[in-house]
């Protein structure tokens, strides 16, 4: 069984119509109730969970959506990131040119900031709901009007949102690129002159290129590997990638694991941005406890990646879903059914979630005036493949840095460092340490180094300077000889 697995080849649309509204009205009181309580099934939400492994937790609303008080009440109950639906894509925010409407998504945004949500933006460059006159362009002036598209809602939102979708859906099933009016006038360029534009307007977005059929080890996926790996070996600020995952019940791929792990690898942060699992309806039990089954699979991958940020799922529950209106015959999704009642796979998910290793969030550390000197301790060694990153030390300084152990190997290693600022921003940081036993990089991304001896410097790449008060960045290396955790210390001019 393998219906077309992506909605954009055929005509879509969410099912909130006259009958959601009136369904989510009647269930409202106890939606509330399970929302915010959840006794029985669980002692916790998801993003409560999410957050003590250092993860979020998101969901997509759409503007409709804000008018269902049930399901705002569960989304805010359980899920710290909002992606919108719709309310940023081209045709909302400049549907003539040079007119930009920013409304829709601000109510996102403020809707986001008042329960404490953070918000992934979504999306600045996409070949579908693209106003008509951007396809119908002179070829010669696609670039200007895509950068000035991005300039101007990226700097609208600059601050509000955590990431971006920068690129979306830039793929064929086949691997090969999309001939959209974008790649027919830059050729493949268009992304690295996208991500430019986005990281220009704001430096602190995590600018990701997100797709679906990208889930497992596939051509599709392979093709998007190696772009993002030429991507960061020429220094264009590409910070992530986006497992849409929209899956059908029974079929996540057993590769979806190992696939994140190589993009994490390029040092990439990675996450599952759009999730849903669709049943052939009507749904059994049977079906439903494998979409547990899934759920779970999901969230334990993401939680095996020590770069996979956060679990998105593409809405709230079965009663408000783009499914039924895009594969008909399909439904039943979300992780709460349209009377908002937990399914097996929101425990599944919380289990997961619970159970997978992870870092906890550490607080705010002080910021004091002594040197910053950065304690890498010898990180235990946990169950999963990945080594735990060592403890976040106290910023003393205007900056501090960890190294974590990522993967060994007989005569080499990998790692990460986290550069984070501390109580101000930061424009430009510098990482050093000496090497303890005779260690040499073979590859080092996200940064530029200098190697004097055993003395290792690493300076800012010219994209990842600039860090927000409390925020951070990472660079990665791979190196030759044992894998070491050297003091690091951390300044910024
Ligand atoms: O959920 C969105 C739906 O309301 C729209 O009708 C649809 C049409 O473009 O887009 C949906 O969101 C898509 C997302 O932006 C990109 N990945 C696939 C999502 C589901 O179609």
């Amino acid at each position: 069984m393998k219906p077309p697995n992506h909605p954009m080849d055929r005509s879509g649309g969410r099912a909130c119509g006259p009958a959601a509204v009136v369904a989510a009205v009647v269930t409202a009181v106890t939606a509330v109730a399970v929302g915010l309580a959840m006794p029985a099934q669980a002692a916790s939400t998801l993003k409560a969970s999410a957050e003590a492994k250092g993860r979020y937790f998101g969901t997509a609303l759409t503007r409709g959506d804000l008018g269902i008080s049930a399901e705002v009440n569960l989304a805010a109950a359980q899920f710290d990131m909002v992606t919108p639906g719709n309310e940023m894509k081209w045709d909302a925010t400049e549907s003539s040119r040079g007119s930009f409407n920013f409304g829709s998504g601000d109510q996102i945004v403020s809707f986001a900031q008042s329960h404490g949500m953070r918000v992934r933006g979504h999306t600045l460059v996409w070949h579908n709901q693209l106003p008509s006159w951007v396809s119908s362009l002179p070829l010669n002036q696609v670039q200007s009007a895509m950068e000035n598209h991005i300039t101007n809602e990226a700097t609208h939102y600059k601050g509000k949102v955590y990431s971006w979708d920068v690129v979306n859906e830039p793929y064929n099933e086949d691997g090969t690129l999309r001939q959209d009016v974008f790649y027919k006038a830059m050729g493949a360029d268009y992304i690295a002159n996208a991500l430019r534009a986005a990281h220009a307007a704001d430096p602190n977005a995590k600018l990701y290129i997100n797709d679906y059929n990208i889930e497992g080890t596939n051509a599709k996926s392979n093709a998007l590997y190696s772009l993002a790996q030429s991507l960061v070996s020429r220094g264009v600020p590409l910070h992530g990638i986006g497992f849409e995952s929209h899956f059908i019940v029974g079929q996540v791929p057993s590769s979806l694991q190992a696939n994140m792990q190589r993009f994490a690898n390029l040092g990439l942060d990675v996450a599952i941005t759009e999730l849903d699992d669709r049943i052939p309806m009507p749904a059994d039990s049977s079906e439903l406890q494998q979409q547990g089954t899934d759920y779970g699979k999901v969230v334990s991958a993401c939680m095996a990646v020590s770069r996979c940020v956060g679990v998105s799922q593409w809405g709230v529950d079965d009663g408000h879903t783009w499914i039924p209106g895009t594969f008909p015959g399909y439904g039943a999704p979300m992780m709460w059914d349209s009377g908002y009642q937990p399914k097996p796979a929101y425990t599944a998910a919380l289990n997961a979630l619970d159970s997978g290793p992870g870092t906890s969030p550490s607080p705010t550390p002080p910021v004091s005036p002594s040197p910053s000197v950065s304690p890498s301790p010898t990180p235990p060694v946990s169950p999963s493949p990945w080594v735990s990153p060592s403890p976040t030390p106290p910023v003393t300084g205007s900056c501090s840095a960890t190294l974590t152990t990522v993967n060994s190997w007989p005569g080499g290693f990998q790692s990460e460092v986290t550069v984070r600022a501390g109580g101000s921003a930061v424009d430009g940081w510098t990482v050093k340490w000496t090497w303890p036993g005779g260690q040499t990089f073979s590859s080092l991304w996200n940064g530029t180094q200098s190697v004097s001896g055993s003395s290792v410097t690493v300076r800012n790449a010219a994209y990842n300077g600039s860090i927000a008060a409390g925020a951070s960045t990472t660079f990665g290396f791979t190196a030759n000889g044992t894998a070491a955790t050297p003091t690091l210390t951390c300044t910024s001019p």
